[in-house]
């Protein structure tokens, strides 16, 4: 008979192909059913806050709605940074665990449900009679909310027999937000109007506008409008024809498409919140720009926006077309009377740094020539998180993610990789990350190298630091050994693991990537590339920063 645990398995495998985690006590159960009862693929992580991460990357790669699974206790608690992050991210999935026996705590369990509402996390927890149906509603209530959930199984349900597994019903998930009525009607309208008289239209779209579907319509309004285009960093690749787009807004935004941004007469936002960094700390737009946003959420979400319709992004866009081709309006020229391409170049920077190390704009630069064109790029956060984002364009928004940077957090880039490349199983993984958070991650450069052998290429900005703090920190002067970090040998790390380490000292020693790439795929071993890297160059977002923090 099934048990308890079995249930929790074989329900969610009705809704998840792909779960992340580690065993222990408190989910035995559950993994032994669902490796041997379900078709669910598990993969093996070897720090219980790579569980979530994957998951989480699984999700923003496009693989759709992934499970992570820990033991109680101490390896739920190490999931906790990560699942903040899901939180803040608005990242679904679903988080099994084991916890406290209905009989009340032992010694060594502690409140997991008030930790996990702590991070914003809701705990849904089974009993000997509804597993199956309460694991419907957390797979519900996380696609319904984009967010995670936490399923638990008491230590002493785990075993119970509870019977043939149930039919229960698919959850119910709510469609786009179509907002009918006289005052969509007119909002859009009026938008119609604004987009109509525009003379130099600006189009900036989210990763809301890319969940919506908006990618293709966005472009037809771009075309309809003569508009150029932007996205936010989430967004990147969002609109189809590059000839005319400006790249990312903020900080990692090149200087010339930046002060194009700013000769914009009306920018339309679609699908993005507009935080601090997509605006440049409030100097995006020109006073005199018209910034109207679309948007699900009830409101806008910036001061200088001065028109708001609420509904979804891709219905919005198509309704827009349809009306400036029902009133014959012409394009506005702007776009074929700029040089988008040149505008968004970045600096090219030199060989190496005055110190002798690497300048990493150089190296950025050339590996974005060198990178597989079918690359996903997954990026821990720290200092260097700027040269992914400006050096290596991706082909859509579900092929750039930055793990932890909503929750400002170091240390989840490893575990994010097998999370793309189970969701992308035939391209190149590529990851970013500093030496700090590098280290911070270190338990799952096995589980990157196991995953993404042939297909997966770790960058390593090693500037002996934790760059980030000594841009902001060390220039006000305070104690710099905390910043500090010996310097590491990662390629000799992960050759211990199983993959290809290469010290990467000058140029020349990035022509690996295309030995590497010229090879099968099936006889090349994970790449991992070492970069020296100067501490002295500053990236231009960095400054924008150390300019606010001032
Ligand atoms: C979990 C966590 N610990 C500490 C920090 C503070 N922090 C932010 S950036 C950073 C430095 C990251 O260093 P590294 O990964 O080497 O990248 P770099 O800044 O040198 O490019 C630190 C320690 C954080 N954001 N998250």
């Amino acid at each position: 008979m099934p048990s308890v645990s079995a249930h929790v398995a074989l329900t969610l495998a009705q809704h998840v192909d792909h779960v992340f985690g580690i065993m222990g006590n408190g989910n035995a159960y559950f993994l032994d059913a669902l490796l041997e009862r379900t078709d669910a693929v598990f993969t093996a992580v070897r720090h219980e806050a790579g569980g979530v991460v994957a998951a989480d990357a699984f999700h923003r790669a496009g693989g759709g709605l992934a499970a992570a699974t820990a033991t109680y206790g101490a390896g739920f608690t190490n999931t906790l940074t990560a699942l903040a992050e899901a939180v803040q991210a608005k990242i679904p999935l679903v988080l099994v665990v084991g916890d406290e026996p209905t009989s009340g705590p032992r010694s060594w369990d502690v409140d997991q449900i008030a930790l996990a509402a702590a991070v914003g996390a809701r705990t849904y927890t089974v009993g000997r009679m509804d597993a199956a149906a309460t694991t419907v509603i957390a797979v519900e209530h996380a696609l319904t909310y984009r967010v995670p959930t936490v399923l638990a199984i008491p230590y002493d349900v785990a075993a119970l027999e509870a019977g043939e597994v149930p039919a229960v019903p698919e959850p119910a998930l709510p469609g786009p937000l179509v907002v009918p009525g006289p005052f969509a009607e007119a909002a859009v309208a009026g938008l119609t109007d604004l987009l109509a008289g525009a003379r130099r239209p600006l189009l900036l779209a989210g990763r809301g506008a890319w969940l919506a579907g908006a990618g293709e319509a966005l472009g037809e309004l771009a075309e309809a409008t003569g508009a150029l285009t932007a996205t936010t960093a989430l967004g990147r690749g969002l609109f189809p024809d590059d000839r005319f787009d400006l790249g990312v807004t903020g900080g990692f935004g090149a200087e010339g498409a930046m002060a194009l941004v700013r000769d914009a007469d009306v920018a339309v936002v679609f699908g993005a919140s507009l935080n601090q960094f997509t605006m440049r700390f409030g100097e995006l737009f020109a006073p005199g720009t018209r910034v109207v946003q679309v948007d699900v959420a009830p409101t806008a979400s910036h001061a200088h926006v001065s028109g708001y319709v609420r509904g979804d992004a891709q219905h919005v866009a198509t309704e827009l077309v349809r009306a400036l081709r029902e009133r014959g309006v012409a394009p506005s020229g702007w776009r074929e009377s700029v040089d988008a391409p040149s505008a968004r170049r970045q600096e090219p920077g030199e060989e190496l740094a005055e110190d002798g190390r690497l300048d990493p704009r150089s190296a950025a630069r050339r590996l974005g020539e060198l990178l597989p064109e079918d690359r996903v790029v997954v990026s821990d956060g720290g200092h260097f998180i700027g040269w992914a984002n400006m050096y290596w364009p991706v082909a859509s928004p579900d092929r750039m993610m930055m793990v932890g940077t909503a929750f400002q957090s170091i240390g989840l880039g490893f575990p994010s990789v097998p999370g793309a490349a189970m969701a992308k199983p035939d391209s190149t993984v590529v990851l970013s990350t500093g030496d700090g958070g590098g280290l911070m991650a270190l338990a799952d450069l096995e589980t990157a190298v196991r995953v993404a052998a042939g297909r997966g290429i770790a960058v390593v900005w090693n500037d002996a630091a934790y760059g980030a703090e000594v841009h902001v920190y060390g220039r006000k002067g305070l104690s710099a050994a905390p910043m500090r970090i010996p310097e590491v040998d990662f390629a000799a790390l992960a050759t211990a693991v199983g993959a290809l380490g290469v010290v990467v000292r000058e140029l020349a020693d990035l022509d690996v990537v295309a030995e590497w790439a010229a090879r099968p795929v099936d006889e090349r071993p994970y790449l991992l590339l070492d970069l020296r890297v100067s501490g002295s160059v500053v990236a231009p977002y960095q400054h924008e920063i150390i300019r606010v923090n001032r």
